[in-house]
């Protein structure tokens, strides 16, 4: 069997058994076991001076390579290009995009760099699956140093329409950049979709009219080049999490929390404190559920629990101040001597809190304004209790949406569209919540993390190797392709 080499902007951090790591994380770690291999990729570390020193640690069969950033590339690679760039335009914020020639520049130099570091602890054989946004020059790079390998790429945010991605100048070198994959992964089918768009009438590309099967990847020709893309929608373990929420529910800050709760019910947020997120529209809408509802008033208290990411970044601290400033405000209209209206908290939460805090919201308030998939989403009603489920409000613009139909959708901008949602939700009888839970539960069940990872790595797989640099080019002379 191939080794696996997994490459990503960050490495989880997976302690054996440990709570800490999400279902990506523990899901990509329990294939690179199975098979043995590598997980490459950025240690956090800023480094102020000095030559970065790429550091191999052993764990049985898994190898965790990690190397540190200089300064300048931190800026322009990961706060400048990726995150100022790629993160906003990709979620559909063409208004917070900052472009700099100089962060592309070294968005490209810092992708180059890494992909040398990669090249001497590469086996003939391996396979490597590259993820997400901040890695898509990550395959050229490596094909220009000579590596023919099966090289994947899963993009784990949207993929945005033509006419926004035409809002990033270089659009073109990372479309092209993107065809050096041997196989794309996206969220959902609209990604693909949009992915698919751009080559055909911007990039003069081609796509194989059908796959030989509905779920086989599509063929795609543009660049003198031809890879395979398919949506692959990211699953969670259902039935870990399950467990997790029920041993949890006997833990002091479940007991805390129904204390303070008293008879009242809870809704629910947690996300990392991101634009993307639509947390201000979303307490807008808690405070219109309060006003057209009086009776909801010291019935019902809304959980936000959002950790400050990217807290260097001007438009991070914006939202902050933003959102310091709303719930202050709403709490500051309705809140009584017995009663917080909405809890705001920053913080991060092991695993198994977090999982039993779900079971006890009667609502999974998730309504980012853009979102790849949202594994919150998934998380909550995987947490559910099924003899009396919580009921699950999800916006439509979360790749989630696509599985999770038993949720009540909503728009989220449209502030009295998820008031009526959540007034819904808080009243809905029990057999309907259970009916809606059963529906999403075996749509987790049937798609979860592993048949994810499978379906992706069987893909790869059979992608046949790249030729080389030299035997390319000796093609393209022989058949005269160049678009
Ligand atoms: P994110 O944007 O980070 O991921 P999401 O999918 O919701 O968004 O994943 C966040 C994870 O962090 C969840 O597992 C959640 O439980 C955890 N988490 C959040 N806040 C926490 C806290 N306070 N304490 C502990 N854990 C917390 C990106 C894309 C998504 C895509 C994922 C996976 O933006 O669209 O679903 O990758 O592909």
């Amino acid at each position: 069997m191939s080794r696996l080499i997994i490459v990503s902007n960050r490495v989880a951090p997976i302690s054996e058994g440990g709570p800490a790591a999400g279902g990506l994380a523990v899901g990509v770690y329990d294939a690179l076991k199975e098979t043995g291999g590598m997980w490459f990729g950025w240690s956090g570390d800023v480094l102020a001076s000095g030559q970065p020193q790429i550091k191999l640690e052993e764990r049985g069969p898994v190898t965790f390579a990690t190397i540190g950033l200089v300064r300048r590339d931190y800026d322009q690679y990961y706060r400048g290009f990726s995150n100022a760039t790629l993160w906003p335009a990709f979620h559909y914020r063409a208004d917070l995009l900052q472009y700099d020639r100089h962060d592309f520049e070294g968005y490209c130099r810092v992708n180059a760099w890494l992909a040398q570091q990669l090249v001497p602890l590469l086996r003939a054989d391996d396979v490597i699956w590259v993820h997400d946004y901040h890695l898509i020059p990550f395959a050229q790079a490596l094909r220009a140093a000579g590596v023919t390998n099966r090289i994947g790429f899963f993009l784990h945010i949207p993929f945005p329409a033509s006419q926004v991605l035409l809002a990033v100048p270089p659009h073109r070198a990372l479309v092209e950049a993107l065809c050096s994959f041997d196989l794309l992964g996206f969220q959902t089918t609209p990604d693909l979709r949009a992915f698919c768009d751009y080559v055909v009438h911007e990039a003069g590309g081609s796509i194989d009219a059908r796959p030989a099967a509905a779920a086989e990847p599509v063929l795609i020709h543009a660049f003198g080049r031809t890879l395979r893309a398919a949506a692959y929608p990211i699953g969670v373990y259902p039935d870990e999490i399950a467990e997790l929420a029920k041993a949890g529910e006997r833990g002091k800050p479940v007991r805390t929390m129904k204390a303070t709760l008293h008879t009242r019910k809870l809704i629910m947020s947690v996300d990392r404190l991101d634009y993307s997120k639509g947390l201000v529209e979303r307490f807008r809408a808690f405070e219109r559920l309060l006003d057209q509802a009086p009776a909801q008033r010291n019935n019902v208290s809304f959980l936000q629990i959002a950790p400050p990411t990217r807290a260097d970044m001007h438009a991070y601290q914006e939202i902050r101040l933003q959102l310091e400033g709303e719930s202050g405000r709403i709490n500051g209209r309705f809140a009584e001597l017995d009663w917080t209206p909405i809890l705001y908290i920053h913080r991060q939460y092991e695993r198994p809190v977090l999982a039993a805090l779900f079971r006890t919201a009667h609502v999974g308030y998730v309504t980012p304004l853009r979102d790849g998939m949202n594994l919150v989403a998934k998380e909550y009603v995987s947490a559910q209790d099924p003899e009396d489920p919580g009921v699950l409000v999800l916006s439509r613009f979360a790749g989630a949406a696509q599985e999770l139909t038993g949720a009540l959708i909503v728009n989220p901008v449209d502030i009295d569209d998820m008031a009526d949602a959540l007034a819904a939700a808080l009243s809905m009888p029990l057999a309907e919540r259970q009916a809606r839970y059963r529906d999403m539960i075996a749509q987790l069940r049937e798609n979860n993390v592993s048949v994810w990872r499978d379906n992706f790595m069987r893909d790869l797989q059979r992608v046949e190797p790249s030729p080389s640099v030299d035997e390319a080019s000796q093609r393209e002379e022989r058949t005269g392709v160049a678009n």
